[in-house]
């Protein structure tokens, strides 16, 4: 596909997930590729329509852009609840459960949409699978131990990789943790699986988003689906 295509799908994603911010909206503000889109558009809408939202961002990248666009932030501590969140993902199965943190946002993803009243992923066809695990699964942890925790995760054959930066080092998290990534294949039982890793002591958070989303918007070949 070519990325102009590609990046026309992500647009329209994030244009249609515009359409479902109202004033006087919380919004919880994802981090990704196809939500640079829906920042994008919703700061259109709040300058054209002088629109009263507060944004609860996900990550320093979405923070930095929604403020160059003017839109209104808060952190999540400053507000009572989240009425909506606008987030990607990189896989979503057929029962609705998720793999994120590709873009290493996991964390904060998981913080805002476990405060918001509805969530809503933008994804590109090509996320929806029958079973997850075939994406990476992102797992953050602590820097003190990690090695030793590495090795356990190998132990019980997850097939653990370091997240690395193009120059080699330990990618950092915005709370400057690490990311490790488990090449799982296929994840069989992820609400078992998601309480065995946070089982373990120095694992922070997890990229299994399980009974979180309440609307996924697909799209593809020029069409968007809302599945509720
Ligand atoms: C974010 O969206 C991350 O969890 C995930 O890596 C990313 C994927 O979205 P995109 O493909 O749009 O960049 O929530």
């Amino acid at each position: 596909m070519q990325r102009r295509d590609f990046n026309e799908y992500k647009k329209n994603l994030g244009n249609k997930a515009a359409e479902f911010v109202k004033s006087g909206m919380v919004i919880g503000l994802g981090t990704g590729s196809t939500v640079y889109y829906f920042v994008e558009a919703l700061g259109k809408k709040v300058a054209k329509e002088k629109l009263d939202i507060v944004g609860i961002t996900t990550s320093n990248k979405t923070k930095e852009h929604a403020s160059s666009l003017n839109i209104p932030l808060k952190s999540l501590d400053e507000v009572d609840s989240i009425d909506l969140t606008i987030d990607g993902a990189d896989e979503v199965s057929n029962d609705f459960h998720g793999i994120k943190g590709g873009g290493g946002a996991l964390l904060f993803e998981k913080l805002v949409a476990s405060n918001s009243k509805k969530t809503v992923w933008i994804i590109e066809d090509s996320k929806r699978v029958k079973a997850l695990g075939k994406y990476p699964l992102p797992v953050e942890v602590v820097k003190y131990g990690s090695e030793k925790l590495f090795q356990k995760l190998e132990k019980r054959g997850y097939k653990p990789t370091w997240r690395l930066t193009d120059s080699g080092n330990n990618f950092l998290t915005d709370d400057d943790n690490y990311i490790i990534d488990l090449h799982l294949r296929r994840i069989s039982s992820p609400h078992e699986f998601s309480r065995e890793l946070i089982g373990l002591v120095g694992v922070v958070e997890h990229g299994l988003f399980l009974d979180t989303v309440d609307t996924v918007i697909v799209g593809s070949k020029g069409e968007i689906e809302i599945i509720d």
